[in-house]
């Protein structure tokens, strides 16, 4: 999109005029229990505006004509009817078979300056196999940069997921912008061509399928560190950095859960390569709360891949003892030589020929793919932004919700991929090498 052209009144006419597109075909009961379900506008706006039907007056006179008492009780209905839902939470606890039990996911996606992947992470949602009906999306976008496009390109995206038109606009996006072609030469072949592979044709059924819904919020919570590789990863910024983006989330779940949701889903916006069976695959265990293990592709130079995220583990002996001697507000992050903790991580557990359904129970989780039971939200269990236990956002959502009870789990074969940004020195090291490679022509 031309960031110069982009108007979110056009964006939104433009949309209403192809709107139909899928519309009319769409038979599944789940588009039509939609909870803003059409009001009669005229009706619940008198309420609004305060018409009074009792008024009882400084002189404690009580205005309550006959007529207005007819109208109120002939309207009551029709206004408790649009503004109370009556919910049996039993039917919401998250089963195994979602798809067949009909279970609503809640599909959550934080953002930040997150525009130059979003090609990629819509690719990954019409991927998605869980019926694209019975999932609500909901991403926030926070404290991205002045010329940092996210919000408008997200908005643009989604008008054009859910009317039916975003596969024709993607085609004409490359997988690999002019910036990744430098590392691309050094990674895997077969890597590579999964990652093609998975985005090509043929495409499952309901790809193109819009989501039950999707909601987009913009809101700031003071990020400062730089989302670039290096900042975000320095140790002195975890802390901070984890628990804003606790709040974060838990924001952005307070504001999207509903009733009927029985699964959240978490998601990270940076991920190359996922099975679109993923939610499924997650939930079959009938666990509380589940995460795949995540790995990233390196360049062959530096070994083809490696363990990511370091954040789903098993709590060890070591890290208690460690977190005695430590303060309070102190947050314990993995993978730095300043917190050892000894623990068995999910990451390293990964055997490539492994069972994909072989499950080991964990203590704390990262959060590049979440999916808890909505039960574990709905009964508090948050992703804190202060410490807890020496720990915040998703790994303290680990502890916490063991601690409370619920069953958290992961899979060591089953594998997400996240991206590969080449780190400064990565970028020297191929610089060296494209040298030397042209040195050796010559
Ligand atoms: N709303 C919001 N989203 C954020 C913020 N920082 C990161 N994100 C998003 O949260 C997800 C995870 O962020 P990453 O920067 O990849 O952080 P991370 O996964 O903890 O770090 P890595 O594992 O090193 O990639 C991505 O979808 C980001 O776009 C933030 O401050 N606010
Ligand atoms: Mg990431």
């Amino acid at each position: 999109m031309n960031v110069e052209d982009f108007d979110i009144n056009s964006l939104i006419k433009d949309s209403k005029d192809k709107k139909g597109l899928y519309a009319l075909g769409l038979k599944d009961i789940e588009y039509y229990n939609y909870d803003f379900r059409n009001l009669d506008v005229d009706t619940i706006h008198k309420f609004d505006k305060g018409i009074k039907h009792y008024l009882i007056t400084h002189e404690a006179d009580i205005y309550s004509s006959e007529e207005n008492k007819a109208v109120l009780e002939n309207e009551l209905e029709m206004l408790l009817a649009s503004n109370v839902e009556k919910y049996d939470l039993h039917d919401f606890k998250g089963d195994p078979d979602g798809v067949t039990n009909r279970d609503h996911v809640l599909l959550l996606v934080p953002l930040r300056n997150a525009e130059a992947v979003l090609p990629l992470m819509f690719r990954h949602l019409m991927n998605l196999t869980y019926p694209h009906e019975l999932i609500d999306l909901g991403f926030l976008v926070s404290d991205c940069s002045q010329d940092d496009k996210t919000l408008e390109t997200l908005l643009d995206y989604s008008l054009s997921l859910q009317n039916g038109t975003l596969i024709s606009i993607l085609e004409n996006i490359p997988l690999y912008t002019e910036s990744d072609m430098l590392h691309l030469k050094y990674m895997q072949k077969e890597y590579l061509e999964m990652v093609e592979k998975s985005f090509s044709p043929p495409f499952h059924l309901g790809y193109t399928k819009p989501f039950r819904s999707i909601q987009i919020f913009e809101k700031n919570f003071g990020q400062i560190i730089g989302q670039g590789f290096s900042d975000r990863h320095a140790v002195k910024v975890q802390g901070v950095r984890r628990k804003l983006m606790g709040r974060a989330r838990n924001w952005l779940v307070s504001n999207t859960l509903k009733a009927y949701h029985s699964w959240v889903y978490w998601r990270d916006v940076d991920v190359e390569l996922c099975l679109g069976s993923v939610i499924q695959d997650l939930m079959k265990f009938d666990y509380d709360i589940m995460v795949p293990n995540v790995w990233r592709p390196l360049p062959t130079f530096l070994g083809n891949e490696q363990p990511y995220d370091l954040n789903s583990w098993i709590e060890s002996p070591a890290a208690r003892q460690l977190a005695q001697t430590l303060d309070e507000d102190d947050v314990i992050v993995e993978g730095y030589a300043e917190y050892p903790t000894w623990r068995v991580h999910l990451a390293n557990l990964r055997n490539p020929k492994g069972d994909l359904d072989e499950l080991v129970d964990l203590d704390g989780v990262g959060g590049v793919s979440i999916l808890a039971k909505a039960k574990v939200f709905k009964s508090g269990i948050n992703f804190p932004a202060y410490t807890f236990e020496n720990h915040a956002e998703t790994e303290a959502f680990g502890k916490m919700a063991k601690k409370t009870g619920y069953r958290v789990g992961g899979l060591p074969h089953y594998v997400l991929w996240h991206i590969y940004e080449p780190s400064e020195d990565d970028l020297r090291d191929m610089a060296v090498r494209e040298r030397d490679d042209r040195r050796d022509l010559n």
